[in-house]
């Protein structure tokens, strides 16, 4: 059975089942919206940005900003190397960009102010042309800056998984999931809870010898969570049988936080890192994902139950991250058990050699907190300095950069960038290579080593996924030897 049939074949099968928490799918040609909504001649794909609400359970019913109707959107399906048109209908009273995230595509269409893509206006829409590449699990979602207003850019229900087909997926899974770990309700507050930064293997390389201990600024914080649009208990749970093989497609979709997830019960094989495939799979107890990362992992359905698939945090998975896993034939209580900890180390995925070129130039970054810098907020700076940057970072075509990011800040850092893809070459000092990567959690008082091949012309946006630290100064511009400043109003 080729991987389309069998994809059909369980679409209807779910849907059979009545699982509410999966993303409706949107194949090319298949317009989400009731036919005559659009102008004639419309795009191989509609989003529509507009008002929703979403009922994470009986007692959370929120109204936020989604996409045709939803938070988080379709799951839209692209075949890679197919060329696609997107309508992009803004039905709000603020400017909006839809940001690819992962994609290898022009800046004109990646969805960044700050490269120049253009802005959708406030009643208005944009039809974008892109070719999905690379293949894997690939995301969608606002790229508006919100600053103090928790109600906009990625705080919003503005997002959705794209998957980028590349034709060659054997299928080896009897159900494909989309779970997005997502939380809502976002507030300030003066003390973070930063349980879930256990990112830490290897020596504090970057610890300063003296740290500033001026009173922290304004940081954001949430209290309602969710997996898909269904907060833990609410919704129906994921049905498998016994010797079933899931295929789980993760994605943090979170404005603020990295998470740890787990399923009781069961180990997970981690098989792909931000929808690429790892030279070394490895089987674990729990993973750790990012804010804007995405994770692949096969499970084995070989504990019969049910179970807890969710964050290990007990607050936070109290208060809604997570899903039940349910056997059939199985009816006791759900049951969560936590998992052994142990340190989030991304180089137990790569090889040991590396076959890939070595670097030609190196790039080195310092970042640094001003604690209370940007008024009631904390400031962010890369080599002293907030967004933007007089002499931008500039990369020539065709060379390869090593990029040394040396986080000298108390919080583990999401680090992306935007229109091309990294390769790992060294966590803490632990060296590792094969590791293909869009977005890598920079460990606190940590050092992360990355190579990446100068390949795609024009303006690229380098930036902490977490929004506040985006919007208060860390973020970054690359720029290529010759490019043209784009003309953002076009
Ligand atoms: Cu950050």
């Amino acid at each position: 059975m080729d991987r389309r049939s069998f994809l059909q074949l369980g679409g209807i099968t779910l849907a059979q089942a009545g699982l509410s928490w999966l993303p409706s799918t949107v194949e090319a040609g298949a317009s989400a919206l009731a036919p005559g909504a659009l102008p004639q001649g419309s795009a191989d794909y509609t989003l529509r940005i507009a008002p929703v609400t979403v009922e994470l359970d009986r007692s959370h019913i929120l109204s936020t900003i989604g996409y045709n109707g939803a938070a988080p959107g379709p799951v839209l399906r692209m075949r890679e190397g197919k060329t696609v048109s997107v309508d992009v209908v803004n039905d709000t009273d603020t400017p909006e960009l839809v940001h690819w995230h992962g994609m290898l595509i022009p800046p004109e269409v990646d969805g960044t102010a700050e490269e120049g893509s253009p802005l959708i206006p406030p009643h208005g829409q944009r039809r974008v042309q892109l070719t999905p590449s690379p293949a894997g699990s690939r995301w969608y979602h606002s790229h508006a800056m919100a600053m103090d207003d928790l109600h906009k850019g990625a705080y919003t229900g503005q997002f959705g998984f794209v998957f980028v087909d590349g034709g060659n997926d054997p299928g080896h899974y009897d159900q494909e999931l989309f779970l997005a770990i997502r939380d809502w309700e976002p507030f300030f507050t003066g003390t973070m809870d930063d349980e879930d930064d256990d990112t830490h293997v290897g020596p504090f390389l970057e610890k300063p010898a003296t740290l500033n201990t001026d009173p922290g600024g304004l940081e954001v914080g949430s209290m309602t969570y969710s997996i898909n649009d269904k907060a833990l208990g609410a919704g129906d749970p994921i049905r498998v049988r016994e010797g079933q093989r899931l295929l789980i497609h993760f994605l943090n979709s979170s404005a603020i936080e990295n998470r740890r997830i787990a399923l009781a019960g069961h180990k997970m094989k981690v098989i792909a890192l931000d929808g690429n495939v790892v030279p070394a799979p490895q089987m674990l107890d729990s993973i750790f994902i990012g804010a804007g990362e995405r994770v692949d992992v096969v499970i084995e359905m070989n504990h019969p139950g049910i179970w807890i698939l969710g964050s290990t945090e007990k607050p936070i998975r109290e208060s809604g991250l997570g899903v039940v896993v349910e056997y059939a034939g199985q009816h006791r209580q759900k049951q969560w058990v936590d998992p052994p900890k142990a340190p989030w180390d991304y180089t137990i995925f790569g090889n040991a050699n590396s076959n890939s070129p070595a670097p030609q130039q190196t790039i080195e970054m310092i970042f640094e907190k001003i604690p209370g810098g940007a008024g009631k907020f904390n400031l962010w700076m890369i080599n002293g300095k907030p967004y933007p940057h007089e002499k931008e970072f500039m990369l020539q075509q065709g060379t390869r950069y090593r990029l040394i990011m040396r986080n000298r800040t108390d919080d583990a850092h999401p680090m992306h960038l935007h229109r091309h893809l990294w390769e790992l070459a060294e966590l803490n000092g632990k060296k590792t290579s094969g590791v293909i990567k869009d977005t890598v959690v920079v460990p606190y008082f940590g050092r992360a080593v990355v190579d990446f091949t100068a390949d795609q012309p024009g303006l690229a946006l380098f930036h902490c996924h977490i929004q506040q630290h985006m919007d208060y100064g860390f973020k970054a511009l690359f720029r290529y030897t010759g490019s043209a400043i784009p003309n953002p109003t076009e």
